[in-house]
């Protein structure tokens, strides 16, 4: 009986640990290199990649954008973050991450059809 609960027990242990890490939308992003936590960041019709970006906070961010195909902006209000990334270019944005929360990193620069829906999660956990 005991050895019975003991399996189920664990059964139901695995599945939950090996949910939340199959489905953690809350992995850090990037790598830290002399203090900075570099995230590289995909542009293209309509989105970013990877969404969501994670970070910690109190982090000194540094995102990498690169355009895969048109001109675009990467945009976050909250952090006064507003950088333009010409079509196949790279362009380099960096601030500090005082802010914990889920924010909205969206296209600054008009890029056809989806441009209005093209969005991003940009979020700041403790
Ligand atoms: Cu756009």
């Amino acid at each position: 009986m005991i050895k019975k609960y003991f399996v189920i027990f664990t059964a139901l242990f695995l599945a939950v640990y090996m949910g939340s890490y199959c489905f953690a939308a809350d992995e850090l992003s990037g790598n830290i290199e002399n203090g900075i936590r570099i995230v590289e960041v995909k542009a293209f019709r309509y989105k970013f990649e990877p969404d969501p970006i994670v970070v910690k906070l109190a982090d000194k961010v540094r995102l990498v954008v690169t355009s895969a195909d048109v001109n675009h902006g990467m945009a976050i209000s909250e952090f006064k973050v507003n950088v333009t990334i010409p079509a196949g270019k790279t362009s380099t944005v960096e601030f500090i991450a005082d802010k914990k929360g889920v924010f909205n990193a969206y296209c600054s620069v008009y890029c056809g059809s989806g441009h209005g829906n093209m969005k991003g999660r940009f979020i700041v956990k403790e």
